[in-house]
């Protein structure tokens, strides 16, 4: 079936785009097109054109599949100076989203119009590269630089309504009314003695401050850091200052070449298509529906407990949350209300969407006001004890095709499970923390979980903005299980010389976030410590009992002064030092290459093991838990496709090099198995 049709409406020829879901730029759409436009400019009786898309968006650009193989004529640069340089105007119809190719083929077309909810924008840095059919030259001949260089340069959309501000979209118009005002439009222009070809003025802008490029460069420093495509999005946004147009389009288009065949494309690649191919169940049989879900209960209004319900609060869904005590309640209360009020002061929701979300939520101190739940989350302390009296009561309460679920991160699901009477409705929901903004979310799937439990789970994290990952039962599921190795090295080194700061660094680098260190010092070095208890075991004990609890103390691992920036600390080296000797450990200099090889490798056999269990469904699954969960860099794919990429032998070898140092871990036969045939985990 034809991709893109026309239709001839008097002299004006409509351009009908279809190619579900996303109405991208497949080789095909851009042959359909093409042929179309030149249909438009043979024929005499047409005058103008109009494009416009079937289904819920106009497009969400090139085809991002074609990028690995050869390509196809014509180009989609090919395409839009074919449309921007037809002898008669070509108008745009933007029934919904347009994003890179499509918003590149609105700025080849002479007028643009969109519907009020349209987002439109150029994230092609989200996956590494720069928009590569113009739309770093035209976009900024069109809004200015200032304007641009957002846009291209973050990734992020804008409204419809700032595209009319600035100039990119000429009229916002009610959906019912886009097509005939599309055509009435172009009738409009069609008198017009001249059409604009503004996007393509030959000369360069010239009245930009050049100070705008550096000023951008620092102030995103931060979020730009280590990658290579924002930097080349300036640059280029830069050209159309400094070069006629035809200049900066051959520039373009060269660093276009080089990002999209360079190794963080292809892994921001993995990473987009490794999230969406998480949600899909392997082995399900293709009509497993979820069950309805519009009632949620929430055991436990604490931090988890709170962030958890706000998913559902602003999703829409009624949510009741129950606490032991009327106090811890409102204060539960309290700080969703507040953390809403703070979203509303800058500017991401309305007091309209706040009050509504509020207005969803009811609060109870009695567990048998989840009698009408579709779903119950327990958020309570993680304890096996008390996690199983929680479950308990919820079997006796709880409708009987209620889904029963554990915020648990470590906990076996199934011995949870195995205290109610219909273990095929009990699940793990592990959200991270702060609940209300990370975007992953491990399902765990037990092993008597229904596939209709499990599916709905997923339809849930969808709704709620989540990424959702499988997850079999195992200690810590798949990021925590994974952590936790990572942490191991990291105290053993310590013992044998590294310095917490010299470990955290060494992640910085790679392009983590924080390291374990600074990560420990925020969350509070006495998490889960108890004074009464400690017996000077571990650094961790020493440093709480010396009190050095983290940031909130102004010491842990580090010192930190009144705007909280962190310094080494000799007190802390000493007491590393005086353990280590205690404990018979040599210290010595550690290189930074050895602490990142012993951080990272033994995650990526941890992850093998995973794979070769069965607990993770697939490398991608790993890699998406990683950088939505725990701050991999995504523009290094993820661990199991940075393993790929620096090759599995090396990985081995330098797992063999450390063996002695992993704690009762195995080196992965799968990892070892694919070492040997060349092969990578995404193969
Ligand atoms: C570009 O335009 C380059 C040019 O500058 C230069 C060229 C020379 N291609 O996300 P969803 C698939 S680069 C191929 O769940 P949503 C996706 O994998 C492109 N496939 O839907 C999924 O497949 P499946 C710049 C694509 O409604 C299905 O469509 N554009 C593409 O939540 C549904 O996707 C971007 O980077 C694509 N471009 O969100 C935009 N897009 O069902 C990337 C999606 O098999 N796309 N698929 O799992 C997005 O941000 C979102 O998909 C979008 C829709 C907002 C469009």
């Amino acid at each position: 079936m034809s991709k893109v049709t026309t239709r001839r409406e008097g002299d004006v020829l409509v351009v009908s785009l279809d190619n579900p879901p996303v109405n991208a730029f497949s080789a095909e759409v851009r042959q359909q097109m093409a042929a179309a436009i030149e249909e438009a400019g043979e024929s005499d009786e047409i005058r103008a054109v109009v494009i416009r898309a079937e289904g819920r968006m106009f497009s969400g650009g090139a085809d991002i599949t074609e990028f690995n193989s050869a390509p196809v004529d014509p180009s989609l640069p090919d395409l839009i100076d074919s449309i921007e340089t037809l002898a008669k105007p070509v108008v745009i119809a933007l029934n919904g989203t347009a994003l890179g190719g499509g918003c590149e083929i609105a700025l080849g077309c002479h007028y643009r119009i969109a519907v009020p909810s349209a987002k439109i924008g150029l994230p092609e840095v989200k996956i590494g590269i720069l928009p590569g059919a113009g739309g770093t030259q035209r976009l900024p001949r069109v809004v200015g630089v200032e304007q641009a260089l957002p846009i291209i340069v973050t990734g992020n959309p804008i409204s419809a309504k700032k595209a009319e501000s600035i100039g990119l979209v000429d009229r916002v118009v009610e959906p019912e009314k886009l097509r005939e005002e599309a055509i009435a439009f172009a009738r409009e222009v069609a008198e017009r003695d001249e059409h604009p070809v503004s996007s393509r003025r030959t000369d360069k802008i010239s009245d930009t401050d050049p100070d705008v490029f550096d000023d951008f460069r620092e102030k995103h420093a931060r979020r730009l850091r280590g990658q290579e495509a924002p930097e080349k999005c300036i640059q280029a946004v830069k050209l159309a200052t400094e070069l006629p147009y035809e200049e900066g389009i051959a520039k373009e288009r060269e660093f276009f070449i080089e990002l999209v065949s360079g190794t963080q494309s292809k892994a921001l690649r993995h990473v987009f298509f490794a999230e969406r191919q998480a949600g899909k169940i392997d082995g399900l049989a293709k009509d497993v529906r979820p069950l309805p879900v519009r009632k949620v209960g929430i055991i436990g209004a604490g931090t988890m407990g709170g962030g958890i319900a706000m998913n559902f609060l602003s999703a829409g869904y009624d949510v009741t949350i129950v606490e032991r005590k009327q106090d811890a309640l409102d204060r539960g209360v309290g700080i969703i209300r507040k953390n809403y009020d703070a979203t509303a002061r800058k500017g991401r929701m309305t007091t309209e969407q706040v009050d509504a979300a509020m207005g969803h939520l009811t609060t109870s101190l009695d567990y048998r006001d989840f009698a009408d739940c579709d779903l119950v989350i327990e958020a309570v302390f993680e304890l096996m004890e008390i996690k199983k009296e929680v479950f308990g009561r919820l079997d006796e309460i709880c409708k009987p095709d209620a889904i029963m679920a554990s915020n648990t991160s470590y906990l076996d699901v199934n011995e949870i499970a195995a205290c109610t009477s219909r273990p095929e409705n009990v699940l793990g929901l592990h959200f991270f923390s702060p609940a209300n903004i990370m975007r992953l979310l491990e399902v765990v799937r037990g092993d008597k979980t229904s596939p209709q439990v499990l599916v709905t789970a997923m339809d849930l994290a969808k709704k709620i903005g989540k990424v959702a990952v499988v997850s079999g039962v195992c200690h810590g599921f798949i990021g925590n299980r994974m952590l936790a190795v990572r942490q191991e090295q990291a105290n053993a080194m310590l013992m044998e010389g590294a310095l917490p700061d010299q470990i955290d660094r060494v992640l910085l680098e790679f392009g983590f976030p924080m390291g374990p260190f600074q990560m420990a010092d925020l969350a509070g070095l006495d998490l889960g410590w108890k004074e009464d208890e400690s017996d000077s075991s571990t650094i961790r004990d020493v440093l709480c009992e010396r009190g050095r609890r983290g940031q909130k103390t102004g010491k842990g691992f580090y010192d930190y002064d009144e705007n909280r920036r962190r310094a080494p600390s000799e007190e802390v080296n000493e007491v590393i030092r005086d353990f280590a000797s205690r404990s018979g450990k040599e210290q010595r200099d550690i290189s930074e290459e050895e602490i990142r090889e012993r951080l990272l490798y033994p995650m990526v056999n941890e992850g093998a093991l995973i794979l070769e269990e069965g607990i993770a469904q697939r490398a991608g699954d790993i890699d998406t838990v990683w950088v939505n969960g725990y701050g991999w860099p995504p523009y290094t794919g993820g661990p199991m496709f940075w393993a790929d990429t620096i090759g599995l032998d090396r990985i081995l070898a330098g797992l063999e090099r450390y063996e002695g140092t992993m704690e009762d871990r195995e080196i992965s036969t799968l990892l070892r198995e694919k070492a040997a045939k060349g092969e990578g985990f995404n193969d």
